[in-house]
């Protein structure tokens, strides 16, 4: 396939509620949209998830893109790419910036996809119609306000529930949403906020029963969290700490943890994912699709992912009505019993809703290959 014409296209929606972690809040979904055209015509979308602040990792929007244009997309307009396979080796000898890697690797997945006119879920190996998902839920002011949350979110179907938690943001809080719900499917998720020091915290949070903890420690605490993990009896599950398929393998050689919480934009795309997916099922370690507030088209594609067989634990990949009043695509992700459906069309299933883009949108460039910016 070769590739002819890019654009990328800045897009902030809002969220419907600011979304608060130990890194601090979020009021609006800021992101790219790669769009990639092919000598055929046909397009290939994929999202830039990085976020305006380097918090969760080093990468922002703003070096993310000019890496995928000063780097990603020269690589792979210059030559004829036969196997979407092929892109990650090609990106290989850049180091980091698995996020800006994913935007352009997935958006050259659709193409593919719908070059052969499969659907992205079927082209990747996945059979799910449908798949079960959570809802992860950020700070709240107070354990009654995340009631009401929680509430909210198990009378819609969501099949198991995330608490951000912090210090003193996390005992009362998890408590309240157990006694309340003494059978809800719920895990915690730390956002690297705590150290050893607050081992007497975690040890508290091992009495309510749940699924795991999300990382707790720093983004490179592999020994530490072997350490916690071996004094707890709930899972420790790494979220930060992983950024490709040798990551987990060091989690799993030291036993920093019983479960991954995978993500494609943080492992730099498609093949990587699909490799550390099927690594966690020969080894028996817990793997499950999470979620970076993504618009509908990294949704989309984590959606075809979470519809491999692997992906048994709900992901945190919600309805699109639990983020945004409108998304850029259509149609929309609707809850129907606690799962999304796994788009049939082709490529990843959604097109972009012009109309609602028009609005969001706050640049537009174009890259004609070879030929440079206008
Ligand atoms: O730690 O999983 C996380 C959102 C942004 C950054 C990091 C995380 C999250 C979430 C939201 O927990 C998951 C979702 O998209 O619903
Ligand atoms: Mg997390």
């Amino acid at each position: 396939m070769h590739f002819q014409k890019a654009k990328l296209i800045h897009v902030e929606i809002p969220l419907i509620a600011p979304f608060k972690t130990s890194y601090g809040e979020l009021k609006s979904k800021d992101f790219y949209i790669i769009e990639l055209m092919n000598a055929d015509g046909i397009y290939g979308y994929g999202e830039l998830e990085a976020f305006p602040l380097p918090d969760y990792t080093e990468e922002t929007l703003e070096t993310a893109i000019k890496i995928i244009k000063q780097h990603l997309l020269p690589l792979i307009t210059q030559k004829k790419i036969h196997f979407p396979e092929e892109v990650h080796g090609i990106f290989n000898w850049i180091q980091g910036n698995e996020m800006a890697k994913s935007a352009v690797e997935l958006a050259v997945w659709d193409a593919f996809a719908k070059s052969e006119k499969s659907s992205l879920a079927r082209m990747i190996g996945a059979n799910k119609d449908f798949i079960s998902v959570g809802v992860s839920i950020g700070l709240q002011n107070n354990p009654n306000d995340l009631l009401q949350l929680v509430e909210q979110y198990v009378q819609a179907g969501y099949q198991r529930v995330k608490l951000k938690v912090a210090p003193n943001h996390d005992i009362q809080y998890i408590k309240a949403v157990r006694e309340k719900f003494p059978k809800l499917s719920l895990m915690a998720d730390a956002n690297s906020a705590y150290n050893r020091e607050d081992f007497l915290l975690l040890k508290e949070l091992d009495q309510f029963d749940l699924e795991m903890i999300e990382q707790p420690f720093g983004t490179k605490d592999f020994v530490d969290h072997a350490w916690l993990q071996s004094q707890l009896k709930t899972r420790i599950c790494l979220d930060e700490n992983i950024r490709s398929l040798g990551d987990v393998r060091q989690a799993h050689l030291l036993g920093s943890c019983q479960a991954i919480n995978l993500k494609l934009a943080r492992v730099g795309g498609m093949c990587e994912a699909l490799r550390i997916a099927e690594y966690c099922a020969e080894n028996k370690l817990l793997v499950w699709c999470g979620g970076m507030l993504e618009a509908g088209i990294g949704r989309a594609h984590n959606i075809a992912l979470a519809a491999r067989s692997e992906f048994e634990f709900p992901g945190d990949i919600s309805a699109s009505n639990r983020y945004f009043h409108e998304d850029i695509v259509s149609p929309d992700f609707v809850l129907d019993k606690g799962r999304l459906r796994v788009p049939t069309d082709n490529g990843i299933g959604v097109t972009l809703n012009s109309d609602v883009l028009k609005k969001y949108t706050k640049s537009t460039e174009e890259m004609l290959l070879n030929i440079g910016w206008s």
